[in-house]
């Protein structure tokens, strides 16, 4: 296994300074060492760690550093291929990207794993593996070579358990960690009493669909969407959903690392008004199930005045206690629920596999 501060260290010594990126669960161990760095920026989608990379390059000439999960390839495709390809702007980049998919992963991981080489080939990006056998040094200097000598960006393919676990030196302290908050299963389960037979219950990547899968019993309802894959991706599904089954609640959970991956998205909800679309944003500050606690930044937006812009009624709640009380007295749709939440889960939450969830009628 390789420590994350000598990989950090050397990448240093090769005057790489810059970091931006999404969490992965993969490379966990390298993001709660690199999150100490002064240029370490959380990008709410790969495809924004990679312009923010381009910006650094624009701005300074020297290389930076992006990091992902091989699920964001497709989004950092377009400003690669449009914007930092050696037949465009010629812009040098190292991509460290964690490799989920191996046997046993999630279906839609299995998927990406074996497409990740080819369309990096077939983008032009060059790509090595780490090797935790190999001398760090020398793999790393290869990347900054290959890099600078093809004025495009490279990408380095890290397998699981590649980094070793450092005890942790500097804790950052989340709001969202503060214990009086209910935890995700606290409010699915408090959730899960209002959902109707008819109605349905959309949940997303990271531990929201896990935990309502873990409950699903709980709930009279049969209708559920598991976001398993697609993150940021699943209001837009709901919101559709809600459009088309005007007779059923559509309950739409969704954490704020989600939420944030494609924001944009919220702005199809604003077009009409709709009486039974409830959407319930699950803020814990933090991409929380890729291992980590790495801030989403949420904080920084004011939600109940974009509730308000997308045509929503704002309420927040920190305690499942007051959204049951709400729950109980109020049946109307039109909503935009902030829950805060703390960081805890369900131990071994269980990963619904494709055999156990279907997907609509
Ligand atoms: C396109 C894409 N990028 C990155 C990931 C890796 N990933 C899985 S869950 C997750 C964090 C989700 O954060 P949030 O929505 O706040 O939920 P939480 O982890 O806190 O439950 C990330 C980054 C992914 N699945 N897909």
């Amino acid at each position: 296994m390789i420590d994350p501060r000598k990989f950090i260290q050397i990448l240093k010594k090769n005057k790489i300074n810059f970091f931006s990126g999404t969490p992965d669960s993969v490379l966990s161990n390298f993001l709660e060492v690199l999150k100490n760095e002064k240029n370490f920026y959380v990008a709410p989608h790969e495809g924004i760690a990679v312009s923010a990379g381009i910006g650094y390059n624009f701005a300074t000439a020297k290389i930076p550093c992006v990091f992902m999960q091989n699920s964001g390839l497709g989004n950092i495709l377009n400003p690669i291929s449009s914007i930092a390809h050696k037949k465009i702007f010629k812009i040098p980049m190292i991509i460290i990207i964690g490799m989920r998919g191996y046997k046993g992963d999630e279906p839609q991981h299995l998927i990406q794993i074996k497409s990740t080489p080819k369309i990096l080939k077939e983008s032009d990006i060059e790509y090595f593996y780490l090797d935790t056998k190999t001398d760090l040094n020398k793999q790393i200097n290869k990347a900054v070579n290959m890099t600078s000598n093809n004025k495009m960006p490279i990408a380095i393919l890290i397998k699981k358990n590649s980094f070793d676990k450092i005890i942790k030196t500097k804790k950052i302290k989340l709001k969202s960690n503060i214990k009086k908050y209910s935890s995700y299963n606290d409010y699915v389960n408090t959730i899960s009493n209002y959902v109707k037979k008819e109605d349905y219950v959309l949940s997303a990547t990271g531990f929201l669909h896990r935990t309502v899968f873990y409950n699903r019993e709980k709930f009279k309802t049969k209708n559920f969407f598991y976001n398993i894959g697609g993150m940021g991706h699943l209001s837009n599904i709901a919101y559709i959903t809600a459009l088309i089954k005007k007779k059923s609640n559509i309950f739409c959970l969704e954490g704020d690392g989600s939420f944030l991956m494609h924001l944009g998205s919220q702005l199809l909800v604003s077009k009409n008004k709709l009486r039974n679309f409830k959407y319930f944003l699950f803020n814990n500050n933090s991409h929380y199930s890729t291992g980590g606690q790495i801030q989403s930044n949420i904080n920084n937006i004011d939600l109940k005045i974009f509730a308000k812009s997308i045509k929503l009624n704002y309420f927040k709640f920190d305690d499942s206690s007051k959204l049951n009380n709400f729950l109980q007295k109020n049946k109307k749709g039109n909503l935009f629920i902030e829950l805060k939440c703390n960081n805890s889960h369900i131990t071994n939450l269980p990963r619904p596999k494709l055999d156990q969830i279907s997907f609509g009628k």
